[in-house]
């Protein structure tokens, strides 16, 4: 079957992509950190980053942040929204931080420690008035809850606690506003994590109230967990919120995304596509968000990796001839079905990247454009100069 360019070319067009502001910032891992000079220290940094990668992506328009890291106590936080603007972003979902401060060593919404949830609802509280205060409708949940000890706290109780929570917080906030939990199966707690899967995940959100839904981070699931599967159960269901793309080969290991196995992203964005053009789904609320930790590889460069990468993903993913697949399927060919995803997948998509750019009057190559604009030397003396005018050897803080 002949492509249809203009389909998959509008639908590109709805394909956004919101980058986190800590992707921009120096992090490394338990054992250290290598700076980089050109890492993003401040959030107007970051923000700036985030501009660069949308100027040269052309689908990025949105930054998410962390409220912690991002916005400072007793400022304004609309000043921040103002400052995304000037770069050419808006400030997208707003994440919690609900694992630093010191009250939360046994947890936050589960902890036995009723200071510990009292800071918790406080932040939380703090987070909507500051999401609206950007504009943001969206609230990004991820908790470090857990016990790393069979006994040390009863998993029932500590089950109702972050029930009661999320029922509160979706309450509090405020008619247009959504809510997005996410899973993780261990670390930091490396006995019981209290969102440990997209079952419990799924069931919080369902208990919370009708605006919260499930946040599907890739790295986030123990090996073999088939990620594709569990999209199309939540999609059906009209319960996934969202995604934190990154890829991994053990853990949580925050790489780029397809960096590892873009066949398993290509089946996630066909469940989607699928959910959409054979059942009808509604997919155009779905946040498709960027988690990842460049520890490495320079900042800028990795997210428009990722974000190209993506694109591509999406693409071939949306030339899946659905006719044929459902035509196979019905006369149970196997071979036909399978061979229907891999043609679509082995198709050379950056043509008709390149057509959507053209279109958009962006460069066709993100990154040979964003290499010779010769940012990052730029930068990198600037800032440079700045942390050593302010005193700091380093990006600052930040959890990795
Ligand atoms: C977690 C998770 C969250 C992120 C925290 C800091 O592993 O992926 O999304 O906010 O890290
Ligand atoms: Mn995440
Ligand atoms: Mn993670």
């Amino acid at each position: 079957m002949p492509i249809d360019h203009d389909h998959v070319l509008s639908l590109l067009d709805q394909f956004n992509i919101e980058v986190p502001s800590w992707g921009f910032a120096d992090t490394g891992t338990r054992f250290g950190k290598f700076l980089q000079a050109a890492a993003a220290s401040t959030t107007e940094e970051k923000l700036a980053d985030a501009g660069v990668v949308h100027r040269f992506t052309g689908c990025t328009p949105s930054v998410a942040v962390h409220v912690l890291w991002d916005f400072t106590a007793g400022t304004d936080p609309s000043d921040t929204a103002r400052m995304a603007g000037k770069h050419g972003v808006r400030i997208g979902s707003i994440n919690p931080n609900l694992f630093q401060d010191q009250s939360y060593k046994f947890g936050s919404a589960t902890s036995p420690n009723p200071v510990a949830r009292k800071t918790a609802d406080d932040h939380v509280t703090d987070c909507i008035r500051i999401a609206q205060a950007v504009k943001s409708d969206l609230l990004s949940f991820w908790f470090a809850d857990g016990i790393n000890y069979p006994g040390q706290d009863d998993l029932v109780t500590r089950k109702r606690r972050m029930s009661a929570a999320l029922k509160k917080w979706h309450d509090q906030m405020p008619g247009d506003m959504t809510m997005l939990v996410e899973y993780k199966p261990f670390e930091p707690a490396f006995y019981a994590t209290d969102v440990a899967d997209w079952g419990m995940a799924y069931l919080y959100s369902k208990q919370a109230g009708p605006r919260t839904k499930v946040l599907v981070d890739t790295g986030h699931h123990l090996p073999g967990q088939n990620i594709e599967h569990l999209v199309a159960f939540l999609l059906d269901e009209g319960m996934l919120g969202g995604f934190h793309f990154n890829d991994r080969k053990y853990a949580d290991d925050d790489l780029t995304l397809g960096s590892i196995d873009p066949y398993a992203v290509f089946r996630i964005f066909h469940e989607i596509r699928n959910a959409s053009e054979v059942h009808g789904t509604d997919v155009s609320k779905i946040a498709y968000m960027v988690d990842q930790s460049h520890n490495l590889k320079p900042k800028i460069e990795a997210m428009i990796q990722t974000v190209t990468t993506a694109q591509e993903l999406y693409a071939k993913a949306c030339l899946v001839d659905r006719k044929k697949l459902l035509d196979a399927q019905a006369r149970m060919n196997i071979v036909d079905a399978e061979e229907t995803l891999r043609d679509a997948f082995n198709t050379d998509v950056k043509p008709l990247l390149r057509k959507w750019r053209e279109k958009k009057g962006i460069a066709p190559d993100p990154m040979h454009a964003y290499r010779a604009s010769g940012y990052e030397a730029r930068v990198g003396k600037e800032r440079t100069e700045a942390r050593k005018a302010r005193g700091e050897s380093s990006s600052g803080s930040s959890y990795a």
